[in-house]
């Protein structure tokens, strides 16, 4: 019998809005694995669209969780990175990798800070050189196309792109360190809208898209991410896994779109997550 693989999630919780651990869970959960969290901040609800919201920096409380937990000999098969409460924690989350980093974990960073060109508002301009430090020291990246353009200092554009701009952004990713990388929000024409990736140690590069649907759906990259990481401990090779990903995604988003709720409160991916099992198991 094998042993149940396990995660750390390293995101904050957003308590409303769906996305960060309070997507990471479920998702990596429905897909078998166990999934410990390490929440970096809570907040009453994420910073896209809301205002007022409530901020709990918990960069306090990170270190004494990793000591408690290095009395108890836990270990991880996946750390998985997404949303950090402060400049600060970037430098503890890369020592973190350096206690439970082994030769077969999978250390996923998610560098979240941007999307539309622009830096999130809760994050100062040299904040992107910080997070290309930890994304250097992962085994995966999984970026969208600002936020690679951010830890590159290369011009963003918008889509859709050329095939030599995405494979310029997806080798300059896999040149600060990781080995393999999903870039996200790659269109190479007007109706579709998917992942693009490569994998240094097969030098392969992969592409798979679904039709756009019109409209900005947050939390989407959280789902993303979960659903990626999840497929890649499952033992899917790089593009099996964004193509689980895009599927994933893009249903949770058609689910939501039809039936018109607002765009803040995050993506129904509830009701794919059976169907996300099945195809993990195989
Ligand atoms: O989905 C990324 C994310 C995570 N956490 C918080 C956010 C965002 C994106 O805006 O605001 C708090």
């Amino acid at each position: 019998m094998k042993r149940q693989k396990r995660v750390l999630a390293i995101h904050d919780i957003s308590c409303f809005g769906k996305c960060s651990l309070t997507v990471a869970l479920p998702i990596i959960s429905a897909a078998g694995v166990e999934c410990t969290v390490l929440p970096t901040a809570v907040l009453s609800t994420h910073t896209g669209g809301f205002t007022d919201f409530t901020f709990r920096d918990l960069t306090e409380d990170i270190m004494p969780i990793i000591n408690h937990w290095k009395t108890l000999n836990i270990g991880y098969d996946a750390i998985y990175t997404g949303y950090l409460g402060s400049f600060e924690q970037i430098g503890i989350v890369s020592e973190i990798f350096d206690t439970y980093r082994t030769k077969d974990s999978i250390i996923l960073v998610d560098p979240v800070m941007a999307d539309n060109g622009k830096l999130y508002g809760a994050f100062g301009p040299d904040f992107p050189k910080e997070m290309k430090k930890l994304a250097s020291k992962a085994d995966a990246v999984v970026p969208n196309i600002t936020e690679a353009c951010f830890m590159l200092d290369k011009e963003y554009k918008e889509g859709p792109y050329t095939k030599q701009y995405i494979d310029d952004l997806l080798l300059s990713l896999a040149q600060m360190g990781p080995d393999k990388v999903v870039l996200t929000g790659v269109s190479y024409n007007d109706k579709e809208l998917g992942a693009a990736t490569y994998d240094k140690k097969t030098n392969e590069f992969g592409f798979y898209a679904r039709n756009k649907i019109e409209g900005y759906f947050h939390g989407t990259g959280d789902v993303f991410g979960s659903a990626l990481l999840s497929a890649m401990i499952r033992g899917k090779s790089l593009i099996e896994s964004a193509t689980v990903a895009v599927d994933f995604t893009v249903e949770s988003i058609i689910r939501t779109y039809n039936v018109k709720t607002d765009v803040r409160f995050g993506v129904n991916f509830e009701e794919g997550l059976q169907k996300l099992a099945e195809i993990l198991k195989k």
